[in-house]
């Protein structure tokens, strides 16, 4: 319930000036194969079970997967990716996320993003960056069995150093560094695990793979369980 609450807060947020116009702007020049689709064009909160004990932690909401569907990695081929992985990894009942309303539930895990707002380029701004963390520290203090943070690249592994640092209130000294694979003990005790992002461009090239995505999923859900 309180999470149903601060996901209407989240949704009703308006901070970023530049965002507010551009999740609009997209949704007005809608892709050819969505022309149908009256695009979500606002924040995208996160998604999946209260009591997860892992938390996926991405950049943010893809122009036309989560800025479309409303629902965050929905919708794009990243999440193509993402969800597929999260089924064969037992936390998800169906491999695709198609749209709200699809019948995807996760089990034991809970999907986020670093900004919830579609960005140019999917690069915020510092000040961007600065003002949603706020709503990550929030769920994070919904989501009180979280004990594994998955960062989907560096961008989001920042993002858990920061919003780490606010709930614990200490930064983890000396300051961890991004990797595939990278895992670290935050102050708050909660496990902090890179991965590379699910790009399409990281997928493509091969940077990613389903066996490299599997095994850091494998670890996190043996962490998770410890
Ligand atoms: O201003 P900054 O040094 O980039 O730190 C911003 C943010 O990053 C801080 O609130 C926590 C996190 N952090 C950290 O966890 N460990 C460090 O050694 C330095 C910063
Ligand atoms: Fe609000 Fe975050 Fe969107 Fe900025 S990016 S308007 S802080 S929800």
């Amino acid at each position: 319930a309180a999470l149903r609450a601060l996901e209407e807060r989240i949704v009703a947020c308006r901070r970023c000036p530049r965002l507010v116009t551009w999740r609009q702007t997209v949704a007005l020049a809608k892709r050819a194969a969505y022309r149908d689709w009256e695009y979500w064009a606002k924040p995208v909160p996160g998604f999946g079970d209260p009591a997860a004990r892992l938390l996926l932690l991405g950049l943010a909401p893809a122009a036309h997967g989560g800025n479309r569907t409303g629902r965050i990695f929905t919708g794009d081929r990243s999440g193509d990716f993402l969800f597929a992985a999260l089924h064969r990894a037992g936390l998800a009942n169906q491999p695709t996320s198609l749209a709200p309303g699809d019948g995807l539930e996760l089990r034991d895990c809970f999907v986020t993003a670093a900004v919830r707002c579609a960005p140019p380029h999917n690069k915020p701004t510092p000040a961007e960056r600065d003002a949603c963390l706020e709503w990550l520290v929030a769920e994070l203090g919904q989501l009180e069995r979280v004990r594994v943070i998955v960062a989907l690249g560096a961008f989001a592994w920042d993002a858990a150093l920061r919003a780490d640092a606010r709930v614990s209130g200490r930064p983890a000294r000396p300051r961890p560094r991004f990797a595939h694979a990278a895992e670290t003990q935050l102050p708050s005790g909660r496990v902090l695990l890179g991965c590379y992002h699910p790009s399409q461009q990281n997928v493509f090239t091969g940077r990613l793979t389903e066996a490299m995505i599997d095994a850091v999923l494998a670890r996190a859900r043996r962490l998770a369980s410890d």
